[in-house]
C-alpha cells in the first residue's frame, strides 16, 4: 500500500489547494492496490505517476461586455487529461464555483468513465467561473463566443471534443458551435456534442445521462432482488440529468416525490409533475419554488441538500459534487433507502459512501452510473463521422446495451478482484485497466 500512498501524497503535494482533485484521485488510487499486485509491470512503466498528471492544462482570459456596457472578465479552463484510448472528451461547466481543482477532478473521473463506456474516447473537462444565472440571452451568447475564441485552437473532432455539463446545455453548445464554425470557416460537426438535432445533434443525447442512470440502476436493483416498480424516489437537482432520470423512473413504474435546485426542494407525495418541472427549468429558467404556485398540494423547503431528509426507497443525487454527506447518508439509511445511484459526478462524500457500503445499500458510483451521457456523445460523434443519423429507437437501444455492458464489466471486475458487492472498486478497476493497457502499448508518453 505504501506505493499507492506515495502516489496520493505526491498528488496532494503537487496540486495544493485542490481538495476535490485530491478526493477523486484518492478514491481511485485506493482501489488499485489489487490491480498493482497482479500487474507489477504497471509500476515499472510509471502508469500511476503518469495517469494522475493531465497531459495538458489550458487557462485563459474570457473578456465580454454585459448589457450595461461594462467589461467583465472570467477565467476559462480546459484540462486534457488522457488521450490513451481516444481524443480527449468531456463536458464544459459554467458555474461560479469553477476553478482548476474542480475541472481537474472532473477530467480525472472522465478518463475512467469514458473507458468504461467501451467507446474510443479519452478524458478531458473544461469550464469557467461564469455564472449563467440571471444573465440575458445576449450576455450568454457573447460570453460563449469569447470563450470559444480561445478554446477553438485547442479542440477538434480528432483532438478534443467538449459537450455540456452544469450550466451548459443546448443553448450554450449552439452559441459555441456557431463561433467555432465562423472562426474555422468549416462545418466540423464532430467538434462538439450535445448539438441541436437540426445541425448534427443526436437523438437521445439530451435524455441519455438520466435514462442511462436508470437503466443501470434497474439492473443493479433487480440483481439485488428489488424493483423500481412502486418505489418512492428522491432526485436532487432539476437540470438535464435529474429531469431525464425522473422521466425514466416514471416510465418504469417508480414515483418521484422530491426534486431540488440550488435554493431548496419540493416534495409532492402524489408524484412530481414533470411537465411543470420541464416548463419551469428548461423553458422559463425559473426557481423550483414556483412549482408550488402551480401545484399547491406540494411542499417547498429552503435548503438544497436537506432533500435527503425525505424518506425514500431509492436516491439519485443528480446535482453536484459532495452534495450528500455522512449525515445525509445516515438519514437515508435510517429511512429505509435501499439503493443510491450517482447521476452527478462525485456527489457522495467518502464518509457517505462508507455508510452506504457498511449498511448494504446498493450503490452505483457516478463514473459508471452517469456514463450514458458521454457514451451517447460518442454515438453522436460516430453519426457525425458517417454524415448520417440514427432513429431514437436505434440510439436508445445502443445506450441500453452500453449500460448493460458497463454493469456486467464492473460487477465482473468487483468479483474478480475479490470485492463482490463493491461496484466502486469494480468501476475503478475496469476503467483503469483498459487505459493502463493502452498506455503500456504506446510507450512512455
Ligand atoms: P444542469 O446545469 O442542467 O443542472 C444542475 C442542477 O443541479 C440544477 O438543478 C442546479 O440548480 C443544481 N445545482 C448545480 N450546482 C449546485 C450546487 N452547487 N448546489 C446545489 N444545487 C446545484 O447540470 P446537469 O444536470 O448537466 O449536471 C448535473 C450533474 O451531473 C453534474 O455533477 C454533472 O457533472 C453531472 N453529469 C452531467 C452529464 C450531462 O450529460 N449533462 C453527464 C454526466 C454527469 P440551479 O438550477 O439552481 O442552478
Ligand atoms: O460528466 C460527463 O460525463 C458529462 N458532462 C458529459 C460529457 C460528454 O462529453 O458528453
Amino acid at each position: 500500500m505504501s506505493y499507492i500512498k506515495d502516489i496520493i501524497n505526491q498528488v496532494i503535494e503537487n496540486n495544493p489547494g485542490e481538495p476535490e482533485f485530491h478526493q477523486a484521485v484518492t478514491e481511485v488510487m485506493e482501489s488499485l492496490q489489487v490491480v498493482i499486485d497482479k500487474h507489477p509491470e504497471y509500476i515499472k512503466a510509471g502508469i500511476l505517476e503518469r495517469i494522475v498528471e493531465p497531459e495538458r492544462q489550458v487557462i485563459f482570459r474570457v473578456p465580454w461586455v454585459d448589457d450595461q456596457g461594462k467589461v467583465r472578465v472570467n477565467r476559462g479552463f480546459r484540462v486534457q487529461f488522457s488521450s490513451a484510448i481516444g481524443p480527449y472528451k468531456g463536458g464544459i461547466r459554467f458555474h461560479p464555483s469553477v476553478y482548476l481543482g474542480i475541472i481537474k477532478f472532473l477530467g480525472f473521473e472522465q478518463v475512467f468513465k469514458n473507458s468504461l463506456t467501451g467507446m474510443p474516447i479519452g478524458g478531458g473537462k473544461g469550464g469557467s467561473n461564469f455564472d449563467p444565472k440571471g444573465k440575458s440571452d445576449g450576455e450568454v451568447m457573447r460570453f460563449c463566443q469569447s470563450f470559444m475564441t480561445e478554446l477553438y485552437r485547442h479542440i477538434g473532432a480528432d483532438i478534443d471534443v467538449p459537450a455540456g455539463d452544469i450550466g451548459v446545455g443546448s443553448r450554450e453548445i449552439g452559441y459555441m458551435f456557431g463561433q467555432y464554425k465562423r472562426i474555422r470557416n468549416s462545418f466540423e460537426s464532430g467538434v462538439l456534442t450535445g448539438k441541436g438535432l437540426i445541425y448534427g445533434g443526436s437523438l437521445v443525447r439530451k435524455e441519455a445521462t438520466g435514462y442511462g442512470l436508470v437503466y443501470i440502476t434497474d439492473q443493479m436493483i433487480k440483481a439485488g432482488g428489488k424493483s423500481l416498480e412502486g418505489a418512492r424516489v428522491v432526485i436532487s437537482g432539476s437540470g438535464n440529468v435529474a429531469i431525464y432520470c425522473a422521466e425514466k423512473v416514471a416510465q418504469l413504474g417508480g414515483t418521484v416525490i422530491a426534486m431540488s435546485d440550488s435554493n431548496g426542494y419540493i416534495y409532492d407525495s402524489e408524484g412530481i409533475d414533470l411537465d411543470t418541472i420541464k416548463q419551469l427549468k428548461e423553458v422559463e429558467r425559473k426557481r423550483i419554488k414556483e412549482y408550488k404556485e402551480i401545484h399547491p398540494r406540494a411542499e417547498y423547503h429552503e435548503g438544497t441538500f436537506s432533500i435527503w431528509e425525505v424518506p425514500c426507497d431509492i436516491a439519485f443525487p443528480c446535482a453536484t459534487q459532495n452534495e450528500l454527506d455522512e449525515k445525509a447518508a445516515k438519514t437515508l439509511v435510517a429511512n429505509g433507502c435501499f439503493a443510491v445511484a450517482e447521476g452527478a459526478n462525485m456527489p457522495s462524500t467518502p464518509e457517505a459512501v462508507d455508510v452506504f457500503l457498511s449498511n448494504n445499500v446498493l450503490f452505483a458510483p457516478g463514473k459508471a452510473a452517469n456514463a450514458g451521457g458521454v457514451a451517447t456523445s460518442a454515438l453522436e460523434m460516430a453519426q457525425n463521422s458517417m454524415r448520417y443519423s440514427w432513429s431514437f429507437e436505434e440510439v436508445d437501444a445502443r445506450l441500453k446495451s452500453i449500460m448493460t455492458n458497463i454493469y456486467r464489466n464492473i460487477s465482473t471486475a468487483a468479483r474478480e478482484y475479490g470485492h463482490e458487492d463493491n461496484l466502486i472498486l469494480g468501476a475503478n478497476v475496469a476503467g483503469f485497466i483498459k487505459v493502463a493497457e493502452a498506455m503500456m502499448a504506446q510507450g512512455i508518453v
